[in-house]
């Protein structure tokens, strides 16, 4: 594929993101009003690189015409929650949404990477409405706390300046790291009501002054 090819290859894949960002900052602010606290903090969405492609599909010997169904992340959403409870309730709502469905979900979460990584994936397959008709592309849906994506950003980029060769003692500093981040989401959960009622007088009293 040629730079004009991979451009109208990926227009599908940059549609999707677009769209799936707006939905689910749609669905945060929606939770806000309706119950107060939204289970999502922040949304984020990439279409991934061209080299990144073209390294996924030589390490997993996917051939050209087949990336479509064998690369599963082109486009990929990143939802960040506070709590670790948040993600499975992100997850549901996902799940029960009629506008996607859901083809398998991993969870990085019960069964964690030998590197420290934590996180919940779900592949989706998501109809995106183009000039030529309707296309149903994949998208990788991650779900992550703050911490675990604190984690998996430095961890990401560490990997890319070491070029995906760690020294051993980064490595285990990494591992250490991890720990720490699921220590510190455990401790977050263990005083989730204190926070929430922080946050929700905290809000009133932001509303109050704006209305004055
Ligand atoms: P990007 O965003 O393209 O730069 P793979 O892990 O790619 O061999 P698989 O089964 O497709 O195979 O992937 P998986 O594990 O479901 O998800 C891949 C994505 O999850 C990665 O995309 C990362 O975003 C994230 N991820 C998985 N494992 C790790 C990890 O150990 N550390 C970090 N920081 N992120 C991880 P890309 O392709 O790396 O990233």
């Amino acid at each position: 594929m040629d730079g004009r090819d991979w451009g109208k290859f990926l227009l599908p894949y940059e549609q999707a993101v677009e769209e799936l960002k707006v939905k689910f900052k749609t669905m945060r602010n929606e939770l806000k009003k309706r119950e107060e606290y939204s289970p999502i903090e922040f949304v984020t969405g990439r279409v991934k690189k061209i080299s990144s492609i073209l390294e996924k599909s030589r390490r997993l010997h996917i051939p050209m015409e087949d990336i479509e169904q064998g690369i599963e992340d082109i486009a990929g959403i990143r939802i960040m929650c506070q709590f670790v409870e948040d993600i499975r309730y992100v997850a549901q709502l996902i799940r029960n949404r009629k506008d996607m469905s859901v083809l398998y979900e991993k969870d990085y979460i019960t069964n964690f990477k030998d590197s420290g990584y934590r996180s919940f994936h779900m592949i989706v397959e998501y109809p995106v409405q183009t000039a030529l008709g309707q296309k149903l592309v994949l998208a990788e849906i991650q779900i992550r706390t703050l911490a675990m994506n604190f984690w998996a950003t430095i961890e990401h980029s560490l990997n890319y300046k070491f070029r995906d060769r760690l020294p051993e003692d980064v490595k285990e500093r990494l591992k250490k790291a991890a720990e720490a981040a699921f220590i510190l989401d455990n401790e977050m959960t263990s005083i989730r009501h204190e926070i929430l009622d922080a946050q929700r007088s905290f809000e009133d009293k932001s509303r109050i002054v704006q209305n004055c």
